[in-house]
């Protein structure tokens, strides 16, 4: 039977045992934040004013606006500080925009990386006219089909292409990074004292 000092230990043992074992396993995310205009503007200016206008998800207040089938906009976006020997699982581009009339308004997701933009499937906000959220998700680097690496995250860009020519606005745009910590650096135990109570 264990005394009281040496189930404590097992405890305290399985404890921080659980902590590093959920703190490796978990997926973490960075957002990347729109900071201004990127390498490529093609249209997009109907109503004028530059990518800071995607960086506040607040609606007509503050958008960009196109009726022309193929305009394409990228914006440069904010650098993550991703831990070295982590592994990027996925990029994430989420837009909200909205067709001004209720019919087919039909658009792509873009990313723009070794000077190239990779756009996705078109999209539809079909029928509605209310803003709508709307993501693509690329879980390697589309130039190397490798995982992204955090060089790579630090050149990248984003953005819209439209497909048809219905008028579309676009008012946020955010980029998520999932990735998970390297194995061999391990975090510390969330809460040394924990670990230390027993000695
Ligand atoms: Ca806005």
């Amino acid at each position: 039977m264990m005394n009281r000092k040496q189930i404590t230990g097992a405890l305290a043992g399985l404890l921080a045992a659980t902590l590093i074992g959920v703190q490796l396993a978990s997926a973490l995310t960075q957002s990347l934040t729109v900071t201004g205009d990127g390498a490529v503007i093609s249209g997009w200016g109907a109503e004028g004013g530059d990518c800071t206008r995607i960086s506040s998800d607040d609606g007509d207040t503050t958008r960009l606006y196109s009726p022309t089938a193929t305009d394409i906009r990228v914006c440069a976006l904010t650098n993550p500080s991703i831990p070295s020997g982590s592994t990027i699982n996925s990029v994430t581009v989420t837009a909200k925009v909205r067709s001004l009339d209720p019919v087919s308004n039909t658009f792509k997701i873009c990313v723009r990386t070794a000077s190239t933009n990779y756009c996705s499937a078109n999209k539809d906000t079909n029928p509605t006219t209310t803003y709508q959220t709307i993501t693509e998700t690329w879980a390697t680097n589309p130039n190397t089909s490798a995982a992204w690496t955090t060089a790579q995250l630090d050149d990248l860009e984003a953005g819209l292409e439209k497909a048809n020519g219905v008028g579309m606005g676009w008012s946020y745009m955010i980029v998520d990074v999932d990735y998970t910590e390297g194995g061999g650096g391990g975090a510390a135990p969330a809460d040394p004292p924990l670990v230390m109570w027993y000695f």
